[in-house]
């Protein structure tokens, strides 16, 4: 298994959409496995594969308490979506900074799992926020992309500024003011 690099906004890398996955190889299920590793190492509760530079419709997810629920989603639609919910979301690669963001409250997805079988879900809460989120990476959009003009610009500020001294912090032990 391998750590993956994980990009940060401002990267126009993820901006990249990605393409759907032709063919769940063993290829395909070691890009799971290290995404998985990567995922619960950060830690993070998702992961998208634009967000550690490959360009395929591949999301892995564990929203349990415990991390013993891994999720792992290939090619995911979304074939229902149903009233308005608004939750506060982080990203791994927007790290220290969480806003509130207004997504569908319920979701009904249909995907293939990384034995390629098809397979539906009905999801709510924290889970139908996080599909939401990680679906959005596939197709290049961020979470900040919802915010205002001028929170986005001064969150790309100081991340570049972070980035750029080498400070970055770790999403999950600290947090920005803006
Ligand atoms: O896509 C990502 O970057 C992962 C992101 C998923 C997400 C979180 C919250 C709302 C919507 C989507 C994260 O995992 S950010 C880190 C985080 O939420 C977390 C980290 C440690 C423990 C619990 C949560
Ligand atoms: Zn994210």
């Amino acid at each position: 298994m391998a750590l993956l690099e994980i990009l940060h906004f401002p990267n126009p890398r993820l901006r990249l959409k990605a393409r759907p996955v032709t063919q769940v190889d063993d290829q395909v299920r070691q890009v799971v496995k290290d995404m998985f590793e990567t995922m619960y190492k950060a830690p993070g509760i998702g992961l998208a594969a634009t967000q550690v530079n490959i360009q395929l419709e591949v999301i892995v997810m564990d929203v349990s308490e415990d991390k013993d629920q891994p999720l792992c989603l290939i090619n995911p639609i979304i074939i229902e979506s149903d009233g308005t919910e608004e939750m506060q979301e982080g990203c791994l690669s927007v790290p220290g900074f969480y806003e509130n963001v207004v997504r569908a409250e319920k979701v009904k997805i249909q995907a293939l799992n990384e034995n390629g079988g098809s397979f539906e879900l009905d999801a709510d809460g924290l889970l139908a926020v996080c599909i939401q989120h990680e679906m959005d990476h596939l197709q290049g959009k961020l979470f900040v992309d919802y915010l205002s003009p001028l929170k986005r610009q001064r969150i790309k500020k100081k991340l570049t500024k972070l980035e750029k001294s080498g400070d970055l912090p770790n999403s999950s032990n600290s947090s920005h003011a803006i």
